[in-house]
């Protein structure tokens, strides 16, 4: 890393400003190019709104703020004869499928998060994604592309958002696995954005080591700058591209393409093809995924964690619960959209603060500390708060067994053993509506572990009976 005395000093002066010059405590006892990295990762630290934020979020510990006049959002129901809300399934698909034959559908994966939960250094999408394959979470999302360009006949772009954390890594597994199958052009990786993690006390930078600053990826909201500032949306607009399928990397069961919720974001008539989501009906109050709401005639998501009880325990007149969509963070977001909230002075999503663990250097000692309790703020953009920011934003009811399966946690709830469940789940509905007898246990689950690859099939009918076994053995693993 290059290193100027001009460029330290200038660094010095920003951080004089902001009230953090603790940070060159050891520059004295760095390598040049350590000297050279430190002050490069000043520069790009936004330092001027550094003490407002120190203000906001840990002298005053302002935490969520919740709307007024919050109530459950609309959808389209699954089933679209439902009584409900009556669509046109038919032509939302046809509509969805004109779009991916134009080559004018990218899918954008975040895969920059940190994965501490699972236990896993590795960057989150090599971990263990297939029920029977062990296919990892990366290939799982590679093969519903590999499978839509040979149905619609069109490359499908793979935007990948990683942090500096995880980037060399994720480029380099790519690598060692011929990038899936898929064509090496149409991958495009680019990192998400840092913060500092904030001294919970003091509000003081944190050093990670004696030349180098303690900094948390943004939050997944962070990725609709980094697809702008990294040039992915411009490039994505290139090659014709006009929607995004957005996927979260701890779901193996997703589909990444689905035509019918393509179809449906980019023309229905109260969507404005910005924004659009997939719910599931929650299974209880205390499920940890976010609330579709309405506030001031706008959609949102309330995060679980920011939902008063009261509210999430509130029933319906038919006992379900009244706040029951859950978000499983799947939307659909439009090119144009990511390009209007870039456009001029940018936008800013509101931050979610999180006290959190964060190894420090000691500035008495210069020594490395392992803090036994949380000692820091990490401040997180979320992408869902973007969704009030389009003009118009619809959400699609779907089935939790159908296309949400994550992995979060080595073990228990949303684990490895849980997901292949599901997946199995599916598969076996799947096979079973094509005449296979699929063994089940007392309790009605598939005695057996099951797992479709979308290459075999996107959708139950693409399975051709004669090519399926008329029985799966009990106990059996088996993938098609
Ligand atoms: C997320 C949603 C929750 C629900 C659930 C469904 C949030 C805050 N909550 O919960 O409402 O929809 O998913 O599974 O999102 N990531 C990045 N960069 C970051 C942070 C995260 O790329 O800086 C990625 C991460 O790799 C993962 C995804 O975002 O793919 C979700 O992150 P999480 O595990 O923090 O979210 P979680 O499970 O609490």
């Amino acid at each position: 890393m290059p290193f100027s005395r001009e460029s330290l000093d200038q660094a010095r002066r920003r951080l004089r400003a902001a009230g953090q010059e603790h940070v060159l405590s050891f520059v004295d006892r760095l390598t040049d190019a350590q000297r050279g990295a430190l002050v490069q990762q000043v520069e790009g630290l936004d330092l001027e709104s550094l003490p407002a934020l120190v203000d906001r979020y840990v002298r005053r510990k302002e935490s969520y703020h919740l709307p007024e006049g919050l109530a459950p959002a609309p959808y389209y129901p699954r089933d679209p004869r439902s009584t409900q809300r009556p669509w046109d399934a038919s032509r939302s698909r046809r509509a969805g499928e004109a779009l991916l034959r134009e080559g004018a559908v990218g899918v954008f994966t975040v895969a920059g998060g940190q994965g501490t939960r699972l236990g896993y250094d590795g960057p989150k999408g090599a971990f263990i994604g297939g029920a029977v394959t062990g296919k990892s979470l990366f290939a799982c999302i590679a093969d519903w592309i590999i499978a839509a360009e040979k149905r619609y006949g069109r490359p499908v772009p793979w935007a990948i958002m990683t942090s500096p954390l995880n980037h060399h890594a994720t480029v380099a597994y790519f690598n060692e696995h011929a990038f899936f199958g898929l064509e090496e052009r149409d991958v495009l990786f680019f990192s998400q954005g840092v913060l500092p993690s904030l001294d919970m006390e003091t509000g003081r930078l944190l050093l990670s080591s004696q030349g180098e600053i303690a900094t948390n990826p943004d939050g997944h909201g962070g990725s609709l700058r980094a697809l702008h500032h990294s040039g992915a949306i411009a490039e994505m607009k290139r090659r014709g591209v006009r929607h995004l399928s957005y996927t979260q990397i701890d779901n193996p069961l997703c589909r990444a393409i689905d035509p019918v919720f393509i179809g449906l974001h980019a023309s229905a008539e109260d969507s404005s093809g910005e924004m659009s989501s997939k719910m599931v009906p929650k299974t209880d109050p205390g499920e940890k995924v976010g609330v579709f709401c309405t506030a001031g005639g706008k959609v949102q998501v309330i995060e679980y964690s920011d939902l008063p009880r009261d509210l999430g325990e509130q029933r319906d007149e038919r006992g379900g619960l009244r706040f029951n969509a859950g978000s499983i963070a799947i939307h659909m977001i439009g090119v144009e959209f990511v390009e209007r909230l870039n456009a001029g002075g940018g936008f800013g999503l509101p931050l979610h603060r999180a006290e959190k663990k964060v190894p420090f250097v000691d500035l008495a000692t210069g020594a490395r500390v392992d803090p036994p309790k949380p000692n820091a703020v990490k401040l997180e953009a979320f992408v869902f708060d973007a969704i009030p920011m389009a003009r118009s934003s619809i959400i699609y009811e779907t089935d939790r067994v159908e296309e949400f399966a994550p992995i979060k946690n080595a073990d228990g709830a949303d684990s490895p053993a849980t997901s292949a469940r599901i997946q199995t789940l599916r598969a076996a509905r799947w096979l079973e509506s094509r005449g296979v007898v699929v063994p089940r246990n007392p309790y009605g689950e598939p005695d057996c572990t099951l797992e479709i690859n979308p290459i075999t099939a996107m959708d139950p009918s693409d399975l051709d009976p004669a090519r399926l076994p008329p029985e799966i053995p009990r106990g059996e693993r088996m993938a098609f």
